[in-house]
């Protein structure tokens, strides 16, 4: 069954030029790119985006990481596009959890700065779609 999954490069992602790169992984893996748009966050999306995380210590550097540059927002879809994208990311922190071959295990060092998002569930991807490109049905 197809699913949908809403994924962020990273300010530091686009910053460094990954972009193609992580693109290219998504496209080998065999996922579909249905919207793809580069944009500059404003703070509410931001804090909607990261609403879960709004109680934790890091919150407030996380919003102003995530809102420093431009990001790459994309919507994939494909048979368990949401834990596909999740096995490409790798876990959270790229050192301690990220292996290599993954993206963060590749190309990152901080548990911060580490790259990418993806949606972590059904429910959490509808709500970042609508979210990220509310024009989409
Ligand atoms: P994401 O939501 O960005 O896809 O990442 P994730 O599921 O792997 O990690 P999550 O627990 O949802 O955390 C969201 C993002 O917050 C930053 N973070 N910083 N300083 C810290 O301890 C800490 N923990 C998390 C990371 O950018 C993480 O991806
Ligand atoms: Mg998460």
């Amino acid at each position: 069954m197809t699913e949908r999954t809403l994924i962020l490069i990273k300010p530091d992602g686009v910053r460094r030029g990954l972009s193609g790169e992580i693109l290219a992984r998504i496209e080998r893996k065999g996922l579909t790119i249905a919207a793809l748009e580069l944009k500059h966050v404003p703070t509410e999306v931001a804090e909607g985006h990261y609403a879960e995380h709004k109680d934790k210590p890091f919150f407030g550097s996380l919003l102003e990481f995530i809102t420093s540059g431009p990001v790459v927002a994309a919507v994939l879809e494909g048979p368990r596009a949401i834990a596909a994208f999740r096995q490409l990311a790798g876990g959270t922190d790229p050192v301690e959890k990220a292996v290599p071959g993954t993206i963060r295990g590749d190309f990152g060092l901080e548990t911060q700065e580490n790259l990418v998002h993806g949606s972590d569930s059904p429910e959490s991807a509808e709500r970042e779609i609508a979210l990220w490109f509310p024009g989409l049905a």
